[in-house]
């Protein structure tokens, strides 16, 4: 898919804020510096479109993006980020918390890894919240660029073997840096939601 324009709509901190159309919602979830920001940039060709940074912490609102009118991507602060406020860390959990639960119109989410790790105990908490949400969901292997194009593969396997051994749901390597992921990412999200 080609997005002509993509268009930052608004941060929203609570549900009265979340915008009021009905338009579908693919929001972006993950520990903080996994990707998710860079994520959108790059599936939309944009650079700065949605803001990043090397530190973790950066987005810190929930950031709703306009793809021509035919959905959001919904960019939500990440977990995990240690050197973040005990007071901070409990804001930004019960904003994930209270968008997930609330907002009526989420049709995927996309749940980014870190390609080279294991995936962390908030990781697995995430991953149960999704899981019971019943809600579709794509598992993405991020910074795919890191490790050898050869091991991306076996990578994304056994990512998914410790974390989804009934193998049901789509797991796909990423990488805001090596573009040759975006195509198989937009095929899997055209299958997941009629847009
Ligand atoms: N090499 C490489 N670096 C990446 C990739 N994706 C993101 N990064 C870098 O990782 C850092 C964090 O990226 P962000 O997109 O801001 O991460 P985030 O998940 O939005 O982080 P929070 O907003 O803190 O939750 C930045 O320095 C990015 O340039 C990737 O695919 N490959
Ligand atoms: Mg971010």
């Amino acid at each position: 898919m080609i997005i002509k324009n993509p268009e930052f709509k608004i941060s929203a901190v609570s549900p009265k804020q979340y915008p009021d159309d009905n338009l579908p919602q693919i929001v972006l979830v993950g520990k903080s510096n996994v990707g998710k920001s860079s994520f959108i940039n790059t599936m939309v060709n944009r650079k700065r479109l949605a803001r990043t940074s090397s530190e973790p912490g950066k987005t810190r609102q929930i950031n709703f993006y306009n793809m021509d009118n035919k959905f959001y991507f919904v960019d939500l602060p990440g977990y995990g980020y240690s050197k973040m406020s005990k007071k901070e860390q409990v804001k930004v959990g019960n904003f994930i918390e209270e968008y997930l639960s609330k907002s009526k119109n989420i049709a995927l989410i996309i749940f980014l890894i870190d390609i080279r790790h294991s995936p962390t105990e908030n990781d697995r908490l995430m991953y149960r919240y999704v899981i019971d949400s019943e809600r579709p969901c794509i598992i993405i292997a991020s910074k795919a660029d890191k490790i050898a194009v050869t091991k991306v593969d076996d990578r994304v396997q056994n990512l998914q073997n410790e974390l989804n051994p009934l193998h049901d749901l789509k797991f796909l390597p990423f990488s805001a840096e090596r573009k040759i992921y975006s195509d198989n990412v937009w095929k899997e999200i055209e299958r997941k939601l009629p847009i």
